[in-house]
């Protein structure tokens, strides 16, 4: 295939200052007019030829300056004129014919559920009609959508309403006008019939806002949520960045066939319907955080994203990664700071680490690539809020926050470039940020190995960087890394210093710059416990020789709560690490009463948010001990040894635990707020304990029969169909559950998603007979990322079992799949992307697997794509 590269970036010949387009609406026979208003780029090349893009496209009809049929080379592919008016502007109309029904690619112009809807990100604008499909071309668009009355009464589109009427014959139309420019990967359409939940919003500056939510009739109540959380992001951008919303509507499309989480174009914001409809009887306190934080996500965007927009796809993560970081402050500030910041730290190393140390690496801004599609990742997302993030920290807040005012200022309505984004925070402060820079353009997770020494009032710190190689990336620069930290001494008290040298340290951070520093702390009046990376201020690995004391000590004193918890996740999973390594020899497990001990404390320590309990005690997962073992990892292994230490925990601290269970028994009525959310993550990690000690099935059955809310009940369910598997209470849990909800798609992807993560090998059956289930449709992303998606990423002893035969399953599933959905296929192939840290037998059958992909002739490129390079 092909190959993109940043290097061979040049504008384009030609812009499109103005698009009109007509869309009549039909299941299988949609036409597009488009009229574009076509201008030589000022400055360009004097004659050349007018190519356009286009995907899989029929070309009804051409028009060029009111001439008919004018020369033109058209393929499915692309439009090429080489004779074209002399004047500097002129008109195109293009006539093209789609089949929405036929899409199941749902990139382009598709039908979900009934409803007409869109997704142009990146590429699939070109898919609708013949177009500079790039997003450094800026139009103005004008959209007229034509339907019959009884099957789409809602015609939407990009900007504001502007005129509607009937045309006879029971069809009818509307206009919108976007003011606007924006690229065309921002346009939108979506007709149907849907119920509103409409809200009004005045902005800072006193404009009235029309607020509305489109979902399924009936379901209008679920909407609810989104629209506060909606509303919360308006009130919120206004207040921590200054932004304003700049259209006199806001919609929201709730649509259940989506291949991702949700799309910010421009006014109307498409939603995978997972991530609007929510209520306690139905959605779970991780569904309410999602969907507070996706809708402030995809709002954010307005400003960052679309507003400024990316000069082309290699500049992704400015727009992804500043958007996530501001979506990470925004939760935080309406919940708590402390727990979020541990959660995103958990989310990164889960999904971004094992990324940028596996053979799918690249660099945050990629130079290259054959598949765009496939670059929306925890790399360029989360990896890019960390980049924001360290910027911030750098600089300070008030110097952060002129840096983004600057920001909007320099470039509002325009395609944008890293680069610009940097000089803007260059400009504001007077830094040299070329090295700093480095976080966009090296790929790989830096490790700093740290040698701390005390003596006499001295404290030295050897500080070495190191970066791993990366695909094509062999040898690396030292990075700027802004290491928080803080000296505690026996008291628990922050201990002071006279004078530093080896590094510059300002406002309690290290600024590591070189391979190697040597800092000397002076005047430090004993030696101190070291509290490194404090908030987790850069991502990274950190290897330094702490003493379990020490480590124990900062669990309960740590004043930073990122770094409280991470004390403890470190004695967990260095525990865990050396029971695996028990397993594998063959020698009996032992734990440190201290753990346990520790982890009894935590839990009933009523000083500390129940939010922060529950993560402090939930152990690492069986994918993070596999990733800090690094090598030859046997997963069943694993298992044994984090099984060991679940139940060593549980029975240390039956009793207290048992208590706790009863305390935090929620009798008040429901509230998704972080704090009623927090009170049942803990009693859920404390029955996750319970219920594998005796009495264990009967403690989740009665949960399960009591609950009145989703996580509760869902919690109780995944205790039964994993600790209980095959037990009476387990099975008529499960079937209790299909019961009750078997009506409700979004509901049904839990039980399946509980069942696809049962450990052991006959997982694999389970999921076998599911596909097979009323309820499932390898259609639907959300039903195959439910059930294959987390099969293949949260299965560890199913997914890898020993045999290979579920490699080979999950590589036919690909394969059917990718058939009709390719970025569907190209995701759930990442499940592959750690295979070489595998034991030597599994290792083999991960890489047959991928073969067999690779070996097939009938392979889109985007699943090529991946299982090249991984395999690579
Ligand atoms: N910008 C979209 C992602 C589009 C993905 C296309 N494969 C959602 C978001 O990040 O807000
Ligand atoms: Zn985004």
């Amino acid at each position: 295939g092909q190959v993109f590269r940043l290097e061979d970036y040049r504008p384009s010949d030609y812009l499109i200052p103005q698009t009109r387009l007509t869309v009549r609406l039909a299941p299988d026979a949609t036409t597009v007019v488009a009229e574009l208003t076509i201008e030589r780029r000022p400055g360009g090349d004097a004659a050349p030829p007018l190519v356009l893009d286009g995907d899989g496209l029929k070309l009804k009809r051409i028009e060029l300056e009111s001439v008919a049929q004018p020369a033109h080379e058209a393929t499915p592919e692309r439009l090429v004129l080489n004779d074209l008016p002399a004047t500097d502007r002129f008109t195109l109309i293009l006539e093209t014919e789609l089949d929405p029904d036929d899409n199941k690619a749902l990139m382009g112009l598709y039908r979900s559920n009934g409803v007409y809807c869109t997704q142009c990100e990146p590429e699939g604008f070109r898919r609708i009609t013949y177009f500079l499909d790039r997003p450094d071309v800026l139009s103005v668009y004008h959209v007229r959508i034509e339907a019959p009355h009884a099957a789409a009464p809602l015609l939407l589109s990009n900007g504001n309403p502007v005129a509607s009427g009937e045309l006879g014959n029971g069809w009818h139309f509307a206009e919108w006008h976007d003011p606007h420019p924006k690229p065309s990967y921002l346009f939108a359409l979506v007709a149907g019939d849907l119920g509103r939940l409409g809200d009004s919003f005045t902005t800072m500056s006193g404009r009235e806002v029309e607020l509305g939510i489109y979902v399924e009739h009936g379901k209008e109540k679920l909407a609810a949520y989104a629209m506060d959380a909606l509303k919360r992001s308006m009130t919120w951008d206004e207040e921590v960045f200054g932004r304003e919303y700049d259209l006199d509507v806001f919609n929201i499309v709730a649509v259940s066939d989506f291949n991702m989480g949700a799309m910010e174009n421009k006014g109307l914001n498409i939603f995978n319907d997972k991530y609007v409809l929510a209520d306690e009887t139905t959605a779970t306190d991780t569904d309410f955080a999602n969907i507070e934080a996706i809708i402030a996500h995809e709002y954010f965007h307005n400003w960052t994203g679309n507003r400024i927009t990316c000069r082309d796809w290699f500049q992704l993560c400015l727009k992804e990664g500043l958007t996530v970081y501001r979506d990470h402050e925004f939760s935080a500030d309406q919940r708590s700071r402390g727990v979020k910041r541990i959660a995103e730290v958990r989310t990164l190393r889960a999904l971004q680490f094992p990324e940028d140390q596996g053979p799918l690496a690249h660099p945050v801004r990629p130079r290259r690539y054959r598949e765009i599609n496939n670059f929306y990742t925890a790399t360029v997302y989360e990896k890019g809020s960390e980049v924001v993030r360290m910027l911030r920290t750098i600089l300070g807040a008030a110097m952060f926050r002129a840096g983004m005012d600057l920001y909007f200022e320099r470039h509002d309505g325009q395609a944008c470039t890293i680069e610009d984004f940097l000089k803007v925070f260059e400009d504001v402060s007077g830094r040299d940020l070329s090295q700093f820079g480095l976080w966009y353009n090296q790929s790989g997770t830096p490790n700093l190995t740290i040698k701390p020494s005390y003596e006499a009032g001295t404290l030295t710190l050897e500080i070495e960087q190191s970066v791993p190689p990366t695909p094509s990336e062999s040898r690396k620069r030292a990075m700027h890394i802004p290491l928080a930290f803080g000296l505690i001494g026996s008291d628990g008290k922050e201990l002071e210093w006279t004078e530093v040298e080896g590094a510059s340290v300002e406002d309690g951070v290290i600024h590591v710059r070189k391979r190697s520093h040597k800092l000397r702390f002076h005047g430090v009046a004993e030696r101190p416990i070291l509290s490194l990376n404090r908030g987790f201020s850069a991502p990274i690995t950190l290897a330094v020789e702490q003493k379990p004391e020490d480590l124990i000590f900062l669990a309960g004193h740590d004043s930073d709560p990122f770094a409280r918890w991470q004390a403890f996740n470190t004695l967990l999973t260095d525990s865990l690490i050396s029971a695996y390594r028990c397993v594998r020899g063959d020698t009996r497990l032992r734990f440190p009463s201290q753990i346990a001990q520790l982890a009894g404390r935590i839990a009933a320590d009523a000083s500390l948010e129940p939010a922060y309990r529950a993560l402090a005690i939930t152990l690492p997962s069986e994918t993070d001990i596999a990733r800090d073992i690094g090598k030859d990892i046997d997963p069943d292994a694993i298992f044994v040894a984090r099984r060991g230490l679940s139940d060593f925990i549980a029975r240390s601290n039956h009793e207290p635990f048992a208590e706790l269970y009863r305390e935090l028994r929620d009798d008040g009525p429901f509230s998704p707020d972080a704090a009623g959310a927090g009170r049942r993550a803990l009693r859920n990690v404390v029955l996750g304990y319970l219920a594998r000690i005796e009495g264990g099935a009967d403690l989740a059955g009665t949960q399960f029969s009591a609950a009145t809310n989703m996580t509760d009940l869902v919690a109780a369910l995944g205790t039964l169909a994993h600790d209980h598997a095959g037990s009476p209470q387990a099975e008529a849990a499960l079937a209790d559950f299909a019961a009750r909800h078997g009506a409700m798609p979004l509901a049904m992807d839990k039980w399946f998603q509980i069942q696809a993560t049962a450990p052991g090998e006959q997982a694999l059956d389970t999921v076998r007979a599911l596909m097979r289930h009323p309820a499932f449709s390898a259609d639907n992303p959300n039903r195959v990322r439910a059930l294959l998606g987390t099969f293949s990423g949260g299965n560890q002893t199913g997914f890898h079992r020993a045999d290979g035969a579920a490699y080979a399953f999950f590589a036919e599933m690909l394969k059917d799949i990718d058939q009709r959905n390719p970025q569907l296929s190209a995701r759930l192939a990442t499940a592959f992307r750690s295979w070489r840290s595998l034991e030597p037998v599994r290792q083999q059958k991960a890489r047959q697997a991928l073969a067999s992909i690779a070996g097939a002739s009938d392979v889109s490129v985007d699943l090529r794509d991946i299982v090249e390079r991984s395999l690579a």
